[in-house]
């Protein structure tokens, strides 16, 4: 990476994975140094500014995120995936937790621009190609199982994603060893439940750091509207300060200027999914639910006694965690088994998304 980016460009590519909307560049299009990057990225995406105005961020914390993906460093894996939250209104880039949404772009970019040779590329005989990704933020890999036509992906499909219109591909995607990624363990204190501020909580990490809580012992239905919940000062507070109490004995020390913690509130089922969901990410209530945050719910909702078990419809250890969200359901693969002593252990984890490519060429940053 050399020369001047505001003059000459950069080459980016904008992808939709799953809810989530943004940019998607070679490892080797990026300066090695994290502070270089960081800048780079905020002029590309328009931070700080609540409007992103002079740059492609859109606005919200889903729609101004950035992947990263390289040929090395991957340790084994096919790809090595960097995931960076820019924040919209302050000049700050984090490094500090995963994006599954944006995870289902990765596989379709490497093919895209040629990090991996589609025409070699092992597949089954009809055409899904699983490629194995290294997730840098916080370790674990992933497997995304991407579909190919010759030397093209597949876009085009009949997968259907809630809070996303239409229908894609399904990119499946499945994590193995996520458990524990960020804290430590998948119980980071050893226990199903804690007490912060008087509200019992889990405080859980299957590839997100999650606080789940019950929507009713924070004065709310768990059924209202993003904006409506966003509004609510009282809650926010409320919000933030168990947050703030929970980072460090997740292990995740100060998390005052970090986007992990997320905060799950849960209540009983209105559909026919299995638990309703409404997640703060740490300030901007979701219109839907994250990829890992939605992974580490939904094995919350595994451990008897627990806040989201205490609301949950029972369902079969066997079956898929269908969790609801503001704009519809997410459905996550589970499977948890107890170790001798009773301490939950998370296996595997499965769920679909789509992706698509958007946009590709060369973007010019803020000089
Ligand atoms: O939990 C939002 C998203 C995410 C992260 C967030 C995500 C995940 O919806 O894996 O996908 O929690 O900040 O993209």
């Amino acid at each position: 990476m050399s020369g001047n980016s505001a003059v000459d460009g950069v080459a980016v590519m904008l992808m939709r994975g799953g809810t989530s909307k943004g940019l998607v560049l070679d490892g080797a299009d990026v300066p090695a140094d994290p502070d270089e990057r960081d800048d780079l990225l905020l002029r590309l995406m328009g931070s700080p500014d609540e409007r992103q105005i002079d740059g492609l961020g859109g606005a919200h914390p889903l729609t101004s995120k950035v992947a990263i993906v390289s040929v090395d460093g991957t340790d084994g894996a096919d790809l090595d995936y960097l995931f960076l939250q820019v924040s919209v209104d302050e000049a700050l880039v984090s490094d500090r937790q995963n994006c599954g949404n944006m995870l289902a772009a990765v596989a379709p970019f490497a093919f895209e621009r040629r990090l991996l040779d589609p025409s070699t590329f092992p597949r089954s005989h009809d055409g899904l190609a699983r490629v194995g990704i290294r997730l840098r933020n916080t370790g674990g890999t992933a497997t995304a199982t991407v579909r190919l036509d010759g030397d093209r992906v597949v876009y085009d499909g009949d997968a259907v994603v809630a809070g996303v219109p239409g229908a894609g591909a399904p990119i499946r995607l499945d994590f193995d060893d996520v458990a524990g990624s960020s804290c430590g363990a998948l119980l980071p204190t050893g226990n199903v439940v804690d007490t912060i501020d008087g509200i019992e909580v889990t405080l859980i990490d299957n590839g997100m750091p999650v606080v789940v809580m019950r929507a009713d012992a924070m004065g709310v239905v768990g059924t209202e509207s993003p904006v409506e919940l966003e509004t609510d000062t009282g809650l926010r507070h409320r919000l933030e300060s168990i947050r703030l109490a929970a980072g460090p004995i997740m292990g995740l020390g100060d998390v005052a200027e970090a986007t992990v913690p997320k905060l799950t509130m849960v209540s009983p089922p209105t559909g026919s999914g299995a638990l309703s969901t409404r997640t703060f990410i740490p300030h901007r209530c979701h219109q839907a639910i994250g990829v890992l945050g939605a992974v580490s719910v939904a094995t919350a909702a595994r451990l008897p006694g627990s806040p989201a078990a205490q609301v949950a419809r029972s369902t079969d250890p066997g079956d898929t965690v269908l969790l609801e969200h503001p704009t519809g359901g997410f459905e996550a693969a589970i499977t948890v088994s107890f170790d001798e002593d009773g301490r939950p252990v998370a296996e595997r984890s499965g769920i679909i998304r789509t992706a698509r490519k958007l946009m590709d060429g060369v973007a010019f940053p803020r000089p």
